[in-house]
């Protein structure tokens, strides 16, 4: 982490619009658990508010946010350490995020490949909200004046964006109020690809269950999902370079390393002249002894709802005693009268 003026905070979230998957687990949770047990002051959020940006049934959603504050506590983030609660029940992430659409330029936003992967060619029946979705984010990280932000890379535009915003706030209000927060991509395993197609990301959303694998699949789904992955016919080389071209070999090899802690060379050196039949059988050995565990204790705490909807009851009151002052701060910077 490089320096910066501002006191350290972590800053991240996850949507619960799906099954937490094994991607959002490397690329996200376990950065979360590492960066809670450095030290440093940690928030993480389920951001719901971001969920609806495409429809989802009620009922799910409420089933989901329970399941990714399990995920959380069950992948071993603690809430005595760390601040766990949903975007929805702190004011401050809305209030924040109009005055920064109001900073934020509608050429930024057109810039953003994310709204466009997932609006594909269907652009105008999108909601405004999954428009507007990265001027959110930037709200949700700058209203604790997040200094750190834990993503996979595929968030790392949204992080860059908050910069700008950041920076365009400070300068356009002669402040040096927010900082600019730094994304940490780290790890075997920043981008899990789908197990059906190694060109597209792993994704809660794909249509196709085949696709991911997810934190509650149990040890049979685990390895019938392996045993399916799209592979190729070579066997696998002694090194990294030679996988160029072969984006399935390749992503197993980061999810093999990302799981065990490893790196991918010292994976590719371990396994070099391996036929797939011999590879895979072992991948999911790994997978299943290191997640199992962890889909347990997610299917336990979800015996007990009301104590997960405790614990993020009591985050969501210590988030808005940050957040709350930092916002009022904001109002009186951008000229709006306190009244009350
Ligand atoms: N495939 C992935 N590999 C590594 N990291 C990933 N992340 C997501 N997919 C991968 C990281 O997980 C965090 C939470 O992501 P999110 O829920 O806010 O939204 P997303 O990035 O759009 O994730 P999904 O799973 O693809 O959700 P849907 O399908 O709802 O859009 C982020 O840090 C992300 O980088």
């Amino acid at each position: 982490m490089t320096d910066t003026p501002f006191t350290p905070r972590v800053f991240s979230g996850i949507q619960p619009s799906g099954n937490l998957t094994l991607g959002n687990y490397l690329g996200a949770v376990r950065r979360f658990v590492e960066m809670q047990n450095s030290g440093i002051e940690t928030i993480y959020c389920m951001v719901d508010m971001h969920a609806i940006t495409v429809w989802q049934d009620p009922g799910d959603l409420r089933r989901r946010t329970r399941e990714l504050a399990a995920a959380y506590l069950a992948c071993g983030l603690d809430p005595k350490k760390s601040i766990l609660f949903n975007q929805s029940q702190v004011p401050a992430h809305a209030e924040l995020g109009w005055v920064l659409n109001c900073v934020t330029r509608l050429g930024w936003m057109n810039r953003m490949t994310q709204f466009k992967d997932k609006a594909g060619k269907n652009a105008e029946k999108m909601s405004l909200g999954l428009y507007a979705y990265p001027s959110l984010m930037a709200a949700d990280i700058l209203a604790y004046k997040a200094t750190h932000v834990p993503v996979g890379e595929d968030q790392k535009q949204h992080v860059e964006l908050t910069r700008d915003i950041a920076n365009k706030f400070n300068h356009d209000y002669k402040v040096n109020f927010f900082p600019e927060p730094e994304p940490i991509i780290e790890g075997a395993a920043t981008r899990v690809m789908s197990l059906r197609d190694g060109s597209k990301k792993m994704s809660k959303s794909d249509p196709s269950d085949m696709s991911r694998i997810n934190m509650m699949d149990d040890a049979d789904t685990i390895a019938k999902k392996i045993r399916k992955a799209k592979t190729d016919p070579e066997p696998l080389p002694d090194n990294l370079d030679d996988l160029a071209g072969r984006p399935e070999a390749r992503n197993l090899i980061n999810i093999y390393a990302g799981i065990s802690g490893q790196t991918p060379e010292a994976v590719i050196a371990e396994v070099a002249g391996q036929q797939f039949g011999q590879f895979k059988p072992l991948l999911a050995d790994l997978a299943v002894a290191h997640l199992s565990p962890i889909a347990n204790e997610m299917h336990r705490l979800m015996g007990d709802v009301s104590e997960i909807d405790r614990i993020l009851g009591d985050g969501a009151n210590r988030a808005a005693e940050i957040a709350e002052p930092i916002l009022a701060e904001v109002f009186d910077i951008v000229g709006f009268v306190r009244s009350r």
